[in-house]
Protein backbone atom coordinates (compact mmCIF):
# COMPACT_ATOMS: atom_id res chain seq x y z
CA UNK A 1 0.00 0.00 0.00
CA UNK A 2 1.23 3.68 -1.02
CA UNK A 3 2.08 5.63 1.89
CA UNK A 4 3.81 9.12 3.41
CA UNK A 5 7.06 8.17 4.70
CA UNK A 6 6.77 10.91 7.83
CA UNK A 7 10.53 11.69 7.67
CA UNK A 8 11.15 12.90 4.63
CA UNK A 9 7.13 13.03 3.07
CA UNK A 10 8.34 10.74 0.32
CA UNK A 11 5.40 8.75 -1.52
CA UNK A 12 6.35 5.16 -0.62
CA UNK A 13 5.18 2.97 -3.44
CA UNK A 14 5.76 -0.72 -3.71
CA UNK A 15 6.46 -2.77 -7.21
CA UNK A 16 5.86 -6.35 -6.73
CA UNK A 17 7.30 -8.52 -9.27
CA UNK A 18 5.16 -11.74 -9.90
CA UNK A 19 5.34 -14.55 -12.17
CA UNK A 20 5.64 -17.87 -11.98
CA UNK A 21 9.12 -20.04 -10.84
CA UNK A 22 11.83 -19.24 -13.39
CA UNK A 23 10.02 -16.86 -15.50
CA UNK A 24 12.64 -14.19 -14.81
CA UNK A 25 11.99 -11.93 -11.91
CA UNK A 26 15.10 -12.16 -10.15
CA UNK A 27 16.71 -11.37 -13.34
CA UNK A 28 14.86 -8.46 -14.17
CA UNK A 29 15.02 -6.94 -11.02
CA UNK A 30 18.78 -7.37 -10.93
CA UNK A 31 18.75 -5.97 -14.79
CA UNK A 32 17.15 -2.84 -12.88
CA UNK A 33 19.80 -2.61 -9.95
CA UNK A 34 22.48 -2.68 -12.67
CA UNK A 35 20.68 0.55 -14.38
CA UNK A 36 19.72 1.97 -11.53
CA UNK A 37 23.46 1.78 -9.87
CA UNK A 38 22.11 -0.04 -6.71
CA UNK A 39 22.59 -3.23 -4.97
CA UNK A 40 19.71 -5.81 -4.44
CA UNK A 41 19.08 -7.11 -1.77
CA UNK A 42 18.42 -10.41 -0.43
CA UNK A 43 17.25 -10.00 3.15
CA UNK A 44 14.87 -12.68 4.60
CA UNK A 45 15.54 -15.59 6.72
CA UNK A 46 12.25 -17.50 7.60
CA UNK A 47 12.46 -20.93 9.96
CA UNK A 48 16.45 -21.06 9.95
CA UNK A 49 15.59 -21.31 5.80
CA UNK A 50 16.98 -18.37 3.59
CA UNK A 51 14.55 -17.33 1.28
CA UNK A 52 15.94 -15.95 -1.53
CA UNK A 53 13.75 -12.82 -2.82
CA UNK A 54 14.67 -9.93 -4.10
CA UNK A 55 14.24 -6.20 -2.71
CA UNK A 56 16.03 -3.08 -3.99
CA UNK A 57 15.22 0.71 -3.40
CA UNK A 58 15.07 3.34 -6.13
CA UNK A 59 13.79 7.52 -6.17
CA UNK A 60 11.70 7.91 -9.01
CA UNK A 61 10.87 11.64 -9.40
CA UNK A 62 8.07 13.95 -7.81
CA UNK A 63 4.52 13.95 -6.89
CA UNK A 64 2.77 16.35 -6.11
CA UNK A 65 5.40 17.90 -4.21
CA UNK A 66 6.50 14.72 -2.84
CA UNK A 67 10.00 13.03 -4.24
CA UNK A 68 8.49 9.14 -5.04
CA UNK A 69 10.60 6.41 -3.59
CA UNK A 70 9.99 3.12 -5.12
CA UNK A 71 10.67 -0.21 -2.94
CA UNK A 72 10.78 -3.16 -5.74
CA UNK A 73 10.00 -6.49 -4.53
CA UNK A 74 10.24 -9.52 -6.23
CA UNK A 75 7.75 -12.65 -4.90
CA UNK A 76 9.08 -15.96 -3.93
CA UNK A 77 8.08 -18.63 -6.41
CA UNK A 78 7.83 -21.56 -5.25
CA UNK A 79 4.85 -22.96 -3.55
CA UNK A 80 5.58 -23.27 -0.40
CA UNK A 81 5.94 -19.39 -0.17
CA UNK A 82 2.53 -19.01 -1.03
CA UNK A 83 1.31 -16.93 2.12
CA UNK A 84 4.39 -14.64 2.01
CA UNK A 85 3.51 -14.08 -1.93
CA UNK A 86 -0.11 -13.24 -0.74
CA UNK A 87 1.16 -10.82 1.84
CA UNK A 88 3.18 -9.26 -1.00
CA UNK A 89 0.19 -9.29 -3.34
CA UNK A 90 -2.14 -8.03 -1.04
CA UNK A 91 0.19 -4.81 -0.68
CA UNK A 92 1.23 -4.15 -3.97
CA UNK A 93 0.43 -0.77 -5.70
CA UNK A 94 0.86 -2.86 -8.88
CA UNK A 95 2.28 -5.85 -10.10
CA UNK A 96 4.48 -6.86 -12.59
CA UNK A 97 3.81 -10.23 -14.11
CA UNK A 98 6.72 -11.81 -15.46
CA UNK A 99 5.69 -14.24 -18.01
CA UNK A 100 7.86 -16.79 -19.25
CA UNK A 101 6.88 -16.40 -23.16
CA UNK A 102 9.10 -19.52 -24.38
CA UNK A 103 6.47 -22.45 -25.79
CA UNK A 104 6.89 -25.15 -22.96
CA UNK A 105 6.18 -22.28 -20.25
CA UNK A 106 3.65 -20.67 -22.11
CA UNK A 107 0.44 -22.06 -20.89
CA UNK A 108 1.56 -22.28 -17.03
CA UNK A 109 2.13 -18.30 -17.45
CA UNK A 110 -1.19 -18.17 -18.61
CA UNK A 111 -2.77 -19.97 -16.06
CA UNK A 112 -0.44 -18.30 -12.79
CA UNK A 113 -1.84 -15.03 -14.61
CA UNK A 114 -5.19 -15.76 -14.29
CA UNK A 115 -4.92 -16.63 -10.63
CA UNK A 116 -3.24 -13.20 -10.33
CA UNK A 117 -6.27 -11.53 -11.94
CA UNK A 118 -9.11 -13.52 -9.56
CA UNK A 119 -6.74 -12.43 -6.59
CA UNK A 120 -6.29 -8.91 -7.75
CA UNK A 121 -10.24 -8.76 -8.60
CA UNK A 122 -11.17 -9.54 -5.17
CA UNK A 123 -9.03 -6.76 -3.35
CA UNK A 124 -11.25 -4.20 -2.30
CA UNK A 125 -10.24 -0.24 -3.29
CA UNK A 126 -8.79 0.85 -6.55
CA UNK A 127 -8.13 -1.47 -8.94
CA UNK A 128 -4.11 -2.95 -8.94
CA UNK A 129 -2.35 -2.51 -12.74
CA UNK A 130 -0.83 -5.24 -14.18
CA UNK A 131 1.81 -4.77 -16.69
CA UNK A 132 2.28 -8.30 -18.09
CA UNK A 133 6.15 -8.90 -19.07
CA UNK A 134 6.53 -10.84 -22.13
CA UNK A 135 9.78 -12.18 -20.89
CA UNK A 136 12.42 -14.46 -22.61
CA UNK A 137 11.64 -12.77 -25.94
CA UNK A 138 15.08 -13.66 -27.48
CA UNK A 139 14.79 -16.68 -27.05
CA UNK A 140 13.73 -18.94 -30.39
CA UNK A 141 11.33 -21.19 -29.31
CA UNK A 142 9.16 -17.57 -27.91
CA UNK A 143 5.33 -17.89 -29.04
CA UNK A 144 4.95 -15.37 -31.35
CA UNK A 145 3.86 -12.01 -29.74
CA UNK A 146 0.42 -11.96 -31.34
CA UNK A 147 -0.50 -14.79 -29.69
CA UNK A 148 0.86 -13.93 -26.67
CA UNK A 149 -1.44 -10.75 -26.39
CA UNK A 150 -4.59 -12.58 -27.59
CA UNK A 151 -3.85 -15.02 -24.99
CA UNK A 152 -3.38 -12.85 -22.25
CA UNK A 153 -5.38 -9.82 -23.71
CA UNK A 154 -8.80 -10.57 -21.42
CA UNK A 155 -6.32 -10.30 -18.34
CA UNK A 156 -6.49 -7.12 -18.45
CA UNK A 157 -3.02 -6.11 -18.64
CA UNK A 158 -0.72 -3.54 -20.44
CA UNK A 159 1.84 -6.03 -22.70
CA UNK A 160 5.65 -5.05 -22.82
CA UNK A 161 8.23 -7.62 -24.64
CA UNK A 162 11.46 -7.94 -22.74
CA UNK A 163 14.67 -10.08 -22.52
CA UNK A 164 15.42 -9.73 -19.34
CA UNK A 165 18.71 -11.47 -19.29
CA UNK A 166 19.79 -8.66 -21.19
CA UNK A 167 18.10 -5.81 -19.70
CA UNK A 168 16.07 -5.11 -23.15
CA UNK A 169 12.28 -3.23 -22.23
CA UNK A 170 12.77 -3.58 -18.45
CA UNK A 171 12.95 -0.11 -18.10
CA UNK A 172 10.19 0.89 -20.26
CA UNK A 173 8.13 -1.86 -17.81
CA UNK A 174 9.13 0.04 -14.63
CA UNK A 175 8.48 3.55 -16.02
CA UNK A 176 4.90 1.98 -17.16
CA UNK A 177 4.23 0.29 -13.68
CA UNK A 178 5.14 3.52 -11.76
CA UNK A 179 2.44 5.32 -13.90
CA UNK A 180 0.04 2.52 -13.52
CA UNK A 181 1.12 2.95 -9.22
CA UNK A 182 0.43 7.02 -9.26
CA UNK A 183 -2.70 6.59 -10.88
CA UNK A 184 -3.65 4.29 -8.06
CA UNK A 185 -2.72 6.87 -5.71
CA UNK A 186 -4.52 9.66 -7.47
CA UNK A 187 -8.21 7.12 -7.75
CA UNK A 188 -8.16 7.12 -3.89
CA UNK A 189 -9.07 10.72 -4.40
CA UNK A 190 -12.61 11.59 -4.86
CA UNK A 191 -12.87 12.05 -9.00
CA UNK A 192 -12.37 15.89 -8.91
CA UNK A 193 -8.61 15.86 -7.09
CA UNK A 194 -7.56 12.20 -8.70
CA UNK A 195 -7.46 14.11 -12.04
CA UNK A 196 -6.42 17.70 -10.83
CA UNK A 197 -3.14 16.77 -12.21
CA UNK A 198 -1.32 18.89 -14.88
CA UNK A 199 -0.74 16.57 -18.25
CA UNK A 200 1.30 19.66 -19.84
CA UNK A 201 3.87 18.07 -16.70
CA UNK A 202 2.70 14.32 -17.16
CA UNK A 203 1.16 13.26 -20.33
CA UNK A 204 1.07 10.80 -22.71
CA UNK A 205 3.79 8.69 -24.69
CA UNK A 206 2.44 7.01 -27.63
CA UNK A 207 -0.97 8.53 -28.36
CA UNK A 208 -0.07 12.01 -28.16
CA UNK A 209 2.39 12.12 -30.40
CA UNK A 210 -0.09 10.57 -32.89
CA UNK A 211 -2.79 12.68 -31.71
CA UNK A 212 -0.62 15.71 -32.74
CA UNK A 213 0.42 13.74 -35.81
CA UNK A 214 -3.05 13.77 -36.91
CA UNK A 215 -4.15 17.25 -35.37
CA UNK A 216 -2.53 19.50 -38.07
CA UNK A 217 -3.37 18.13 -41.09
CA UNK A 218 -4.51 14.36 -42.42
CA UNK A 219 -7.58 14.81 -41.05
CA UNK A 220 -9.33 17.62 -42.50
CA UNK A 221 -9.85 15.45 -46.07
CA UNK A 222 -12.13 12.91 -45.54
CA UNK A 223 -10.23 9.73 -46.48
CA UNK A 224 -6.85 10.86 -44.94
CA UNK A 225 -3.86 8.50 -45.74
CA UNK A 226 -2.77 5.95 -42.94
CA UNK A 227 0.39 8.02 -41.12
CA UNK A 228 3.06 5.37 -40.34
CA UNK A 229 2.98 3.66 -36.56
CA UNK A 230 4.68 4.06 -34.70
CA UNK A 231 5.33 7.43 -35.46
CA UNK A 232 8.62 8.96 -36.46
CA UNK A 233 10.36 11.27 -34.03
CA UNK A 234 10.84 9.05 -31.02
CA UNK A 235 7.43 9.17 -29.59
CA UNK A 236 8.11 7.12 -26.98
CA UNK A 237 10.88 9.10 -26.00
CA UNK A 238 8.11 11.02 -23.55
CA UNK A 239 8.48 8.57 -20.56
CA UNK A 240 8.03 12.24 -17.68
CA UNK A 241 4.29 12.03 -19.79
CA UNK A 242 1.08 10.41 -18.21
CA UNK A 243 -1.46 12.07 -20.19
CA UNK A 244 -4.47 12.86 -18.40
CA UNK A 245 -6.99 9.90 -18.58
CA UNK A 246 -9.88 7.99 -17.03
CA UNK A 247 -10.87 5.81 -15.42
CA UNK A 248 -7.55 5.81 -13.71
CA UNK A 249 -5.13 2.41 -13.57
CA UNK A 250 -7.32 0.72 -16.34
CA UNK A 251 -8.13 3.53 -18.55
CA UNK A 252 -4.18 3.53 -19.45
CA UNK A 253 -4.03 -0.29 -19.56
CA UNK A 254 -6.59 0.24 -22.37
CA UNK A 255 -4.85 2.82 -23.99
CA UNK A 256 -1.29 1.23 -24.06
CA UNK A 257 -3.41 -2.07 -25.76
CA UNK A 258 -5.34 0.13 -28.07
CA UNK A 259 -2.12 1.93 -29.01
CA UNK A 260 0.18 -1.16 -29.80
CA UNK A 261 -1.81 -1.71 -32.63
CA UNK A 262 -1.33 0.99 -35.93
CA UNK A 263 -3.35 3.62 -36.46
CA UNK A 264 -5.91 3.26 -39.49
CA UNK A 265 -7.76 6.14 -40.37
CA UNK A 266 -10.92 5.63 -41.32
CA UNK A 267 -13.40 8.99 -41.53
CA UNK A 268 -13.58 12.20 -40.06
CA UNK A 269 -16.57 14.75 -41.12
CA UNK A 270 -16.85 18.33 -40.00
CA UNK A 271 -14.83 19.16 -37.07
CA UNK A 272 -15.27 15.28 -36.01
CA UNK A 273 -12.76 12.56 -36.02
CA UNK A 274 -12.85 8.65 -36.52
CA UNK A 275 -10.15 6.78 -36.00
CA UNK A 276 -9.38 3.23 -36.09
CA UNK A 277 -6.17 1.14 -33.83
CA UNK A 278 -5.93 -1.52 -35.51
CA UNK A 279 -9.36 -3.35 -36.13
CA UNK A 280 -10.26 -3.63 -32.50
CA UNK A 281 -10.58 -0.41 -30.94
CA UNK A 282 -12.02 2.87 -32.74
CA UNK A 283 -10.92 6.11 -31.38
CA UNK A 284 -13.35 8.93 -31.50
CA UNK A 285 -13.96 12.87 -31.28
CA UNK A 286 -16.57 15.32 -31.45
CA UNK A 287 -16.19 18.97 -32.89
CA UNK A 288 -17.66 20.07 -29.77
CA UNK A 289 -15.01 18.30 -27.65
CA UNK A 290 -11.93 21.36 -27.77
CA UNK A 291 -11.04 23.22 -25.01
CA UNK A 292 -9.32 27.14 -25.02
CA UNK A 293 -7.97 26.16 -22.02
CA UNK A 294 -7.03 22.94 -19.44
CA UNK A 295 -9.14 23.74 -16.99
CA UNK A 296 -12.42 23.76 -19.26
CA UNK A 297 -11.24 20.61 -20.80
CA UNK A 298 -10.44 19.15 -17.38
CA UNK A 299 -13.93 20.10 -16.37
CA UNK A 300 -15.48 18.53 -19.49
CA UNK A 301 -13.24 15.47 -18.72
CA UNK A 302 -14.25 15.28 -14.81
CA UNK A 303 -18.42 15.85 -16.28
CA UNK A 304 -18.26 13.02 -19.23
CA UNK A 305 -16.22 10.34 -16.52
CA UNK A 306 -19.71 11.28 -14.05
CA UNK A 307 -21.51 10.43 -17.34
CA UNK A 308 -19.57 7.21 -17.44
CA UNK A 309 -19.90 5.74 -14.41
CA UNK A 310 -23.70 6.63 -14.47
CA UNK A 311 -24.50 5.01 -18.14
CA UNK A 312 -22.04 1.88 -16.29
CA UNK A 313 -24.57 -0.85 -16.58
CA UNK A 314 -25.17 -0.31 -19.99
CA UNK A 315 -21.91 0.55 -22.00
CA UNK A 316 -19.70 -1.96 -22.79
CA UNK A 317 -16.57 -2.10 -20.80
CA UNK A 318 -13.38 -1.29 -22.91
CA UNK A 319 -13.58 2.02 -23.16
CA UNK A 320 -11.30 5.08 -21.90
CA UNK A 321 -11.38 8.88 -22.40
CA UNK A 322 -8.02 10.88 -22.69
CA UNK A 323 -7.61 15.03 -22.94
CA UNK A 324 -4.71 16.16 -24.70
CA UNK A 325 -3.33 19.18 -25.87
CA UNK A 326 -3.76 20.06 -29.93
CA UNK A 327 -1.35 21.14 -32.19
CA UNK A 328 -2.68 24.86 -31.82
CA UNK A 329 -2.29 24.78 -28.02
CA UNK A 330 -6.08 24.06 -26.84
CA UNK A 331 -7.29 20.49 -25.42
CA UNK A 332 -9.44 18.10 -26.94
CA UNK A 333 -11.37 15.51 -25.61
CA UNK A 334 -10.84 11.49 -27.10
CA UNK A 335 -12.40 8.61 -25.79
CA UNK A 336 -11.04 4.99 -26.44
CA UNK A 337 -13.66 2.35 -27.52
CA UNK A 338 -13.24 -1.36 -27.99
CA UNK A 339 -15.11 -3.08 -30.83
CA UNK A 340 -18.20 -4.68 -30.28
CA UNK A 341 -20.73 -6.60 -32.21
CA UNK A 342 -23.36 -3.83 -33.08
CA UNK A 343 -26.90 -4.77 -34.16
CA UNK A 344 -26.46 -3.96 -37.87
CA UNK A 345 -24.86 -7.22 -37.74
CA UNK A 346 -27.88 -9.17 -36.29
CA UNK A 347 -30.22 -7.04 -38.68
CA UNK A 348 -28.33 -8.84 -41.31
CA UNK A 349 -29.56 -12.18 -40.51
CA UNK A 350 -33.14 -11.73 -41.85
CA UNK A 351 -36.25 -11.38 -40.43
CA UNK A 352 -35.57 -12.78 -37.28
CA UNK A 353 -32.66 -10.68 -36.86
CA UNK A 354 -34.69 -7.41 -37.22
CA UNK A 355 -37.32 -8.97 -34.55
CA UNK A 356 -34.55 -9.15 -32.36
CA UNK A 357 -32.81 -5.59 -33.00
CA UNK A 358 -35.72 -4.11 -32.38
CA UNK A 359 -36.21 -5.73 -29.05
CA UNK A 360 -32.76 -4.39 -28.23
CA UNK A 361 -33.41 -1.08 -29.37
CA UNK A 362 -36.33 -0.89 -27.07
CA UNK A 363 -34.85 -2.67 -24.32
CA UNK A 364 -31.80 0.03 -24.93
CA UNK A 365 -34.30 2.90 -24.89
CA UNK A 366 -36.29 1.43 -21.91
CA UNK A 367 -32.70 0.94 -20.21
CA UNK A 368 -31.90 4.79 -20.83
CA UNK A 369 -34.65 6.12 -19.67
CA UNK A 370 -33.64 4.09 -16.26
CA UNK A 371 -30.71 5.49 -16.08
CA UNK A 372 -31.25 8.89 -16.83
CA UNK A 373 -28.73 9.18 -19.79
CA UNK A 374 -30.10 9.86 -23.55
CA UNK A 375 -27.99 7.68 -25.39
CA UNK A 376 -28.66 7.63 -28.85
CA UNK A 377 -30.03 4.23 -29.27
CA UNK A 378 -28.98 2.93 -33.09
CA UNK A 379 -28.35 -0.42 -35.22
CA UNK A 380 -24.75 0.73 -34.82
CA UNK A 381 -24.43 2.21 -31.27
CA UNK A 382 -26.20 -0.95 -29.72
CA UNK A 383 -25.31 -4.60 -29.54
CA UNK A 384 -26.46 -7.75 -27.43
CA UNK A 385 -24.15 -9.58 -24.68
CA UNK A 386 -22.85 -12.85 -24.58
CA UNK A 387 -25.61 -13.35 -22.53
CA UNK A 388 -28.52 -11.92 -24.67
CA UNK A 389 -28.84 -8.31 -22.60
CA UNK A 390 -28.56 -5.17 -24.85
CA UNK A 391 -25.36 -3.32 -24.76
CA UNK A 392 -24.26 0.28 -25.67
CA UNK A 393 -21.24 -0.08 -28.04
CA UNK A 394 -21.38 3.27 -29.32
CA UNK A 395 -19.23 6.58 -28.53
CA UNK A 396 -20.77 8.47 -25.39
CA UNK A 397 -21.82 11.74 -26.80
CA UNK A 398 -20.02 14.37 -24.87
CA UNK A 399 -23.44 16.06 -24.34
CA UNK A 400 -26.51 13.31 -24.15
CA UNK A 401 -29.38 14.53 -26.36
CA UNK A 402 -32.83 12.72 -26.57
CA UNK A 403 -31.84 10.46 -29.92
CA UNK A 404 -34.48 10.41 -33.02
CA UNK A 405 -36.76 7.93 -33.51
CA UNK A 406 -35.54 6.82 -36.91
CA UNK A 407 -33.71 4.21 -35.93
CA UNK A 408 -37.40 2.40 -35.05
CA UNK A 409 -38.88 3.48 -38.14
CA UNK A 410 -35.85 2.11 -40.48
CA UNK A 411 -35.97 -1.21 -38.07
CA UNK A 412 -39.80 -1.38 -38.86
CA UNK A 413 -39.71 -0.83 -42.25
CA UNK A 414 -36.80 -3.44 -43.07
CA UNK A 415 -38.92 -5.89 -41.01
CA UNK A 416 -41.58 -5.06 -43.72
CA UNK A 417 -39.48 -5.40 -46.48
CA UNK A 418 -37.98 -8.63 -45.34
CA UNK A 419 -41.64 -10.03 -44.37
CA UNK A 420 -42.32 -9.60 -48.36
CA UNK A 421 -39.90 -11.30 -49.63
CA UNK A 422 -38.91 -14.26 -46.38
CA UNK A 423 -38.70 -18.08 -47.06
CA UNK A 424 -38.77 -17.80 -43.23
CA UNK A 425 -41.69 -20.11 -41.77
CA UNK A 426 -44.43 -18.31 -41.03
CA UNK A 427 -45.52 -19.52 -38.12
CA UNK A 428 -42.03 -18.63 -36.01
CA UNK A 429 -42.06 -15.13 -37.52
CA UNK A 430 -46.16 -14.52 -36.71
CA UNK A 431 -45.29 -15.51 -33.09
CA UNK A 432 -41.83 -13.40 -32.87
CA UNK A 433 -43.84 -10.17 -34.04
CA UNK A 434 -46.83 -11.18 -31.81
CA UNK A 435 -44.57 -11.64 -28.58
CA UNK A 436 -42.86 -8.37 -29.68
CA UNK A 437 -46.02 -6.74 -29.88
CA UNK A 438 -47.48 -8.18 -26.55
CA UNK A 439 -43.81 -6.89 -25.25
CA UNK A 440 -44.21 -3.08 -26.74
CA UNK A 441 -47.42 -2.83 -24.77
CA UNK A 442 -45.83 -3.15 -21.11
CA UNK A 443 -43.06 -0.71 -21.93
CA UNK A 444 -43.03 2.59 -20.51
CA UNK A 445 -42.15 4.35 -24.17
CA UNK A 446 -43.33 7.30 -25.64
CA UNK A 447 -46.97 7.04 -26.42
CA UNK A 448 -46.46 7.70 -29.88
CA UNK A 449 -43.75 5.17 -30.59
CA UNK A 450 -46.27 2.73 -29.24
CA UNK A 451 -48.23 4.01 -31.61
CA UNK A 452 -45.98 3.47 -34.41
CA UNK A 453 -44.65 -0.06 -33.32
CA UNK A 454 -48.55 -1.54 -33.09
CA UNK A 455 -49.04 0.20 -36.77
CA UNK A 456 -46.12 -1.01 -38.30
CA UNK A 457 -45.92 -4.38 -36.46
CA UNK A 458 -49.87 -5.11 -37.16
CA UNK A 459 -49.67 -4.17 -40.69
CA UNK A 460 -46.75 -6.96 -40.78
CA UNK A 461 -48.85 -9.03 -39.16
CA UNK A 462 -51.45 -8.58 -41.97
CA UNK A 463 -49.15 -8.76 -44.42
CA UNK A 464 -47.18 -12.09 -43.35
CA UNK A 465 -50.45 -13.84 -42.95
CA UNK A 466 -51.71 -12.70 -46.26
CA UNK A 467 -48.43 -13.68 -47.93
CA UNK A 468 -47.69 -16.96 -46.27
CA UNK A 469 -51.24 -18.22 -45.98
CA UNK A 470 -52.73 -19.92 -48.64
N1 LIG B 1 17.09 -16.48 -22.70
C1 LIG B 1 16.61 -15.84 -21.64
N2 LIG B 1 16.77 -16.37 -20.40
C2 LIG B 1 16.27 -15.69 -19.35
C3 LIG B 1 15.58 -14.45 -19.52
N3 LIG B 1 15.21 -14.01 -18.30
C4 LIG B 1 15.62 -14.95 -17.41
N4 LIG B 1 16.27 -15.95 -18.03
C5 LIG B 1 16.85 -17.15 -17.41
O1 LIG B 1 15.80 -17.90 -16.81
C6 LIG B 1 16.25 -18.51 -15.60
C7 LIG B 1 15.35 -18.10 -14.44
O2 LIG B 1 15.49 -16.69 -14.19
P1 LIG B 1 15.21 -16.05 -12.78
O3 LIG B 1 15.35 -14.60 -12.91
O4 LIG B 1 16.03 -16.71 -11.72
O5 LIG B 1 13.69 -16.48 -12.58
P2 LIG B 1 12.73 -16.24 -11.32
O6 LIG B 1 12.50 -17.57 -10.71
O7 LIG B 1 11.44 -15.73 -11.93
O8 LIG B 1 13.36 -15.26 -10.42
C8 LIG B 1 17.69 -18.06 -15.41
O9 LIG B 1 18.52 -19.07 -15.91
C9 LIG B 1 17.81 -16.83 -16.28
O10 LIG B 1 19.11 -16.60 -16.77
C10 LIG B 1 15.46 -13.93 -20.86
O11 LIG B 1 14.88 -12.86 -21.11
N5 LIG B 1 15.99 -14.66 -21.86
MG1 LIG C 1 13.93 -15.56 -8.33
Amino acid sequence: MSFLDPEDHALVLRVVFDGPPEAGKTTSVRSLARTFGRPVETPAEHEGRTVFFDRLEHRAGMFEGSPIRLHILSVPGQKRWARRRAHLIADADVVVFVGDTTRAAFDATVAALAELRRELDARPGPPVGVVFQANKRDRADAVPMDVVAERVGSERVAVFETSASDGAGVREVLVFAVKLALDRVRAGAPLDIALAEDPRLASALELEALLRGVEGSALDESHASSPSWPPAGGARAADEHDGLVWPPVEGRILLAEATRTGVDLRAATGGDRVLGLGAAWRLHSSADAIFESIDDGRDALVGWARLHTKARDLVSPRRCIVLFETADDRWRLWQIVHREPNLREMEERGPLGVVAALRHVLAGRAACRTIGVELPCTLDTLGARDDGRVQFVGPIPLIPRPSADATLDELTLDLANHLATTTEPAARLLHAVAELLAEVRTMDEDREVIALLERRLRHALTATVTEKSP
